[in-house]
């Protein structure tokens, strides 16, 4: 599918330094921050600093180097934050996936025991 990335979003508006964010990791190709409605102790959003909207639209069109540096970055979280006793990481895509903001996310959450999602 064709994607087309809206650069007015909460995200790039955040990346480009428009909107503050509690950030609590940041490389070349990633930004992590603080979820301002955590869903439970630690709730962290991993984002790309490029434009692409979701997981899928990150997956085959980023570089292998900034693939590389977005899984640093959520590394480099999971080393930061409390998820010793294991964490959830959700990425919403789209209509169906209920995503909200339309720049791609890795929501990181734990820090509590979380409730079966599946069957
Ligand atoms: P979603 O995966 O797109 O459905 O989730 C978007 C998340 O972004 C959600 O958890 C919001 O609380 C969060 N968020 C944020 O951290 N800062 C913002 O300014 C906005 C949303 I708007």
């Amino acid at each position: 599918m064709a994607f087309d990335y809206d650069s007015e979003n909460i995200f790039a508006k955040i990346l480009r330094g428009e909107i503050p964010n509690r950030t609590v990791y940041e490389n070349e190709h990633a930004l992590a921050f603080e979820d301002i409605r955590p869903q439970a102790p630690v709730h962290v959003l991993v984002i790309p600093k490029g434009p692409y909207m979701s997981l899928d639209h990150f997956a085959q069109e980023a570089s292998p180097e900034e693939q590389a540096g977005f899984f640093a970055a959520v590394g480099e979280v999971c080393r930061k934050v409390d998820v010793s006793h294991g964490f959830r990481a959700i990425a919403n895509a789209r209509l169906h996936g209920v995503q909200d903001v339309p720049h791609f996310h890795l929501h990181i959450i734990g820090g509590a025991q979380l409730g079966r999602m599946l069957p």
